[in-house]
């Protein structure tokens, strides 16, 4: 329901009207006896509460981007990419995926990557569809070396919530496919997409290949105060349709 972040925005006013009231200038109740553990907690829940579902789920991805930053070593394997912007296009080029996790009862999995673009205030559904590589039958160290060509602009791409998410899928054929592990990487790094990057596109044999750890969604994401707001927005659908979505997103050797 869109009413519900307007409505926290005003009790988010109310609160500081509230507490100013209180203190009245300094005649009141002083800032130790106000600014306590208790009233920043409740603000932050308001806070969290007056965002819009969609701006929830930006904050939401810019967590999981900054986390993927900070990961070194995974224990659902790798994924090798590389990615860069010229001529009003991205191209993404997916070479393997190393040390993914048995999925299947044969101890192996049939691996593919769906590739897409977020988030989609910047990247439109409607312009931007998920691709994927074909599957990779029976193996934990699949070879893919296929590339896709997203049509976009600098202005997309510069957006500080842009990024490039990788899903990893074994592919069943009688249930539905799980979930292997997803990688995420940051569009304004990309070459091409900053202005000093240029020269490196005219030489692109220079350019490595990134090898992303993979993740899936843990007890710390589920936990997070983000998650737990969409997650009480019972009666909106984007937001519901978005948890289940994410608490999918975990790998279970078979
Ligand atoms: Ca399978």
């Amino acid at each position: 329901d869109e009413r519900i972040p307007h409505f926290y925005s005003r009790l988010f006013d109310s609160l500081t009207i509230l507490r100013d009231f209180l203190h009245a200038d300094g005649e009141g109740l002083s800032d130790a006896e106000l600014k306590t553990e208790r009233f920043f907690a409740t603000q932050r829940i308001l806070e969290m509460q007056k965002t819009s579902t969609d701006e929830l789920i930006e904050m939401y991805w810019a967590g999981r981007v900054k986390a993927q930053d900070e990961m070194t070593t995974s224990s659902l394997g790798t994924l090798s990419v590389r990615a860069y912007f010229n001529h009003n296009s991205l191209t993404v080029e997916i070479f393997q995926a190393r040390n993914l996790i048995p999925l299947d009862p044969n101890g192996f999995s049939d691996p593919f990557v769906q590739v897409e673009l977020i988030p989609r205030r910047v990247f439109p559904s409607a312009n931007y569809k998920m691709q994927q590589t074909q599957v990779q039958k029976k193996t934990l160290h699949p070879d893919f070396n296929e590339v896709f060509e997203f049509p976009t602009n600098l202005h997309q791409c510069r957006d500080a919530c842009s990024a490039i998410l990788f899903t990893v899928m074994d592919h069943d054929v009688i249930t539905a496919n799980d979930f292997a592990g997803e990688a995420y990487m940051r569009l304004s790094n990309v070459p091409g997409v900053q202005k000093e990057s240029r020269d490196t596109i005219s030489n692109l044999r220079g350019l490595r290949a990134i090898d992303l750890p993979l993740m899936s969604f843990t007890d710390k994401e589920k936990e997070s105060i983000i998650f737990k707001t969409l997650e009480s927005r019972s009666l909106d659908k984007v937001a519901q349709e978005f948890v289940k979505k994410q608490k999918s997103r975990v790998a279970v050797p078979y």
